[in-house]
């Protein structure tokens, strides 16, 4: 990724993280059902894929090839009560987080972006690959966050 993309990622988080700061924290703890998560167990678990997506970014960085573990996401995601957790402490933790890996993103060398790793059970995956699900998986759950009816308004 070029300078130019890197900004433009670094803008989009912070542009993020500003609307998600609009939301109050009793809306943002609000289950929509049973077993579903809140909006902060949405983020809590943004937050656990941010973690375990930057040890693989810089493990394969350094390491041609690698196998590294999964992780339970609904396990996570209830082992460390973000439900239970200040709205503004998680958004600012999320952000923080992800102006970090956007650097790290948008600075990987080249010859870096097919290094393989195996997650669990899982067919091998560049780490070009890697970087791409991770951000399409970021927006798929911020989209979870602001529903398409509410964005419109
Ligand atoms: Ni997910």
């Amino acid at each position: 990724m070029n300078p130019a993309g890197a900004a433009q990622l670094c803008d989009s988080i912070r542009r993020i993280g500003a609307q998600l700061l609009s939301i109050p924290d009793e809306i943002a703890s609000e289950r929509p059902g049973e077993g579903k998560w809140s909006k902060k167990e949405i983020l809590g678990h943004l937050i656990d894929s941010a973690s375990n997506n930057h040890q693989r970014f810089v493990r394969l960085l350094l390491q041609k090839e690698l196998s590294l573990p999964g992780y339970e996401q609904e396990e996570w995601v209830r082992a460390q009560a973000y439900h239970m957790r200040p709205w503004g402490d998680l958004v600012a933790l999320w952000a923080g987080y992800n102006l970090h890996l956007a650097q790290l993103i948008a600075d990987v060398p080249p010859e870096a972006l097919d290094h393989e790793c195996r997650i669990g059970d899982a067919e091998p995956k560049n780490l070009a690959q890697l970087m791409e699900e991770y951000l399409r998986h970021l927006l798929h759950h911020i989209g979870q966050i602001f529903p398409a009816d509410e964005r419109a308004e």
